[in-house]
């Protein structure tokens, strides 16, 4: 978006912090079956309506919950719930002292709409690809990156490719709003789109996203999966079976198109978490592209299992940043999660007990997933194929590990003033926390999908409701869903394209918190779920990344298979 949108942003900021409807609703609106909850702010009490939104007629009065501080965001707020109204139809909700929300549906379908643009943003995300004005758009746009040409870095020489030799690793997503292709990210982010397939292949059987492979016999999530997984292949050593840790420029792009940003690209350091991510990614894809294409599935084994043993004996090569190299570093101190599942996905594929007896697996705490902390990704697999494992594996802890976690989320969704999972722990609002929330809701999931216990599931949509609106700032975080969602992510095919002012759709941006590392120079709060800036210039809260979208297309692609009729 051009410069001056930017500098008449910073104007009205001054005069006031976000322009919205004070009563906040999930801005898609929600089930007739599920669950209905708006915020009030401002310390409100008494009776709210909710009004057909044609004809402003009340079809409903209810009563607030006593109003309760928010200590993420230091307001006091009242829950507004009409569960037991479930009538299809367009609405708006209205409370006399506090005012009115914006309006949202009760209908089937509901999330419909963002589990497809969900994945689609990763589409518009390709790398060395044109996108076709059929598929993208107004947002078609060149090829860029053809990474045809990569340099090996001299963090990552070794005697068969020295420093400076060539090799070709096309495909793959941007991994956000810059233009490098990270594989640690990559793992949870590939991982989670191949989970939602293996959990629901009825659902994305069905499920058309008008991709270029649309139409083809193979799942169109599979198809859009499976431009990373090549990419991901292209990054592993063929003479040691260790994989580079990412392919970058030296510094951050400007703000150009992909085609116009044309800096020398290199590989960079072999990395033991960047071969267990690949291991963990490729056994998983060995089962899930087993039916439509068992040669690929095959390779993708093999190729899981060189990586393992890659690690096995580099257990300890933690990513270094290279002096020479400025971007993204997604440094780990610790493997041992990133052992646990890769070790996890190869025992279930290859169904070998050396790879559950490799690991001492026990009792850990309920930490939600995150791309630096992957143990949970293990349980989830473990817990989805529990009736498939061997002897070997201990299903009581299994269980125990997925139904602790989603006890502990579900507590936080039980007592919080804005009746969500979200700021039940004190770490939720880190950079990418909207990431954190969708990672909450995927775990309770799970929960669910294990007891069959309802509440696990309101749970999860509680979240839900808070990433589409339900939120202080009034924010739906999807570019191009709900009333009220962000113009000016920090994400470059947007920011740079002069002919559109709409950036990319079905991105969730990273969303409020308050570390302020980036180059933005006012905040509107200081509280961490409040302080968030619909600005290019502020990457800590408004950048967009495949790991933040990924755990909500599996989510709402969960809740659309719940709640269909
Ligand atoms: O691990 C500590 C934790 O112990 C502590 O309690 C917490 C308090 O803030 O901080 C945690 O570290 C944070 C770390 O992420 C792990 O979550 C850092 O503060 C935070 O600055 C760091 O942010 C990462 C950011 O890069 C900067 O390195 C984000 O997670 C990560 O998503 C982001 O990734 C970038 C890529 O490098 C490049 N591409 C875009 C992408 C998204 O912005
Ligand atoms: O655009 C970059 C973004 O993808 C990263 O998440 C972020 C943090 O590493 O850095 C952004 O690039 C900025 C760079 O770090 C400092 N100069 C300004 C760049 C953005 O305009």
């Amino acid at each position: 978006m051009k410069k001056y949108v930017l500098t008449l942003s910073c104007i009205l900021l001054s005069i006031q912090t976000w322009a919205q409807e004070p009563i906040k609703v999930n801005q898609l609106g929600y089930y007739p079956e599920g669950e209905k909850v708006a915020v009030v702010p401002g310390g409100a009490t008494g009776s709210f309506q909710v009004l057909d939104a044609q004809t402003n007629k009340v079809v409903y009065t209810g009563t607030l919950k006593s109003p309760q501080n928010w200590e993420h965001s230091g307001e006091e707020v009242a829950l507004a719930d009409f569960s037991d109204f479930s009538d299809t139809g367009s609405y708006k909700l209205m409370h006399p002292g506090a005012g009115s929300s914006y309006i949202f549906e009760i209908k089937d379908d509901v999330h419909h709409e963002l589990a497809k643009s969900a994945i689609r943003a990763l589409y518009y995300n390709r790398v060395s690809t044109g996108l076709e004005s059929q598929h993208a758009g107004k947002w078609a746009r060149m090829a860029g990156h053809p990474d045809d040409n990569v340099f090996v870095h001299a963090s990552a020489a070794s005697k068969e490719r020295p420093e400076g030799y060539v090799i070709s690793s096309p495909k793959g997503w941007y991994d956000a709003g810059d233009y490098n292709k990270y594989i640690v990210n990559s793992g949870i982010s590939t991982y989670t789109l191949l989970a939602a397939y293996e959990h629901y292949p009825e659902y994305y059987g069905d499920l058309s996203l008008n991709i270029p492979e649309s139409g083809n016999d193979v799942p169109d999530l599979l198809d859009e999966a499976r431009w990373n997984i090549d990419w991901m292949l292209t990054m592993q050593d063929p003479n040691d079976g260790g994989v580079y840790h990412k392919l970058t420029t030296l510094n951050f792009e400007g703000v150009l198109m992909p085609d116009e940003a044309v800096n020398d690209r290199y590989v960079v350091m072999k990395t033991t978490s960047a071969a267990l991510n690949f291991a963990a990614v490729m056994a998983t894809s060995a089962r899930t592209y087993a039916e439509y294409d068992p040669e690929f599935a095959r390779e993708c084994l093999k190729a899981a299992e060189y990586a393992w043993q890659w690690a096995v004996k580099n257990p300890e090569q933690l990513y270094r940043q290279p002096e020479d190299v400025q971007t993204g570093a997604y440094g780990d101190r610790s493997v041992d999660d990133e052992f646990d599942w890769a070790a996890a996905e190869l025992y279930i594929s290859t169904q070998n007990d050396d790879y559950w007896n490799a690991r001492d697996f026990q009792e850990t705490e309920f930490r939600t997933p995150s791309w630096s902390y992957v143990r949970p990704l293990a349980w989830i697999s473990l817990a989805h194929h529990i009736w498939d494992l061997t002897e070997a594996a201990d299903k009581d802890l299994i269980r125990s590990q997925i139904i602790g976690h989603g006890d502990m989320l579900k507590q936080g969704y039980q007592s919080s003033a804005y009746g969500i999972s979200m700021g039940q722990s004190g770490r939720d609002f880190v950079w990418g926390s909207n990431g954190m929330a969708g990672n909450q809701s995927l775990m309770l999931i799970q929960a669910y999908r294990l007891t069959g216990d309802d509440s696990y599931m309101q749970a999860a949509l509680s979240n839900l409701d808070y990433v589409l609106g339900r939120n202080p700032t009034g924010y739906s975080y999807v570019t191009g869903l709900g009333s009220f969602p962000p113009m000016n992510p920090h994400h470059r095919p947007s920011e740079a394209d002069e002919a559109n002012s709409e950036p990319v759709p079905g991105f969730v941006v990273g969303g409020p918190q308050n570390g302020h590392q980036d180059n933005c120079e006012v905040y509107p709060s200081d509280y961490p779920a409040s302080s968030f800036l619909d600005d290019w210039c502020s990457y800590s809260t408004n950048e967009v990344t495949i790991n933040w979208n990924a755990p909500w297309i599996y989510t709402s692609g969960a809740m659309e298979y719940y709640f269909k009729d």
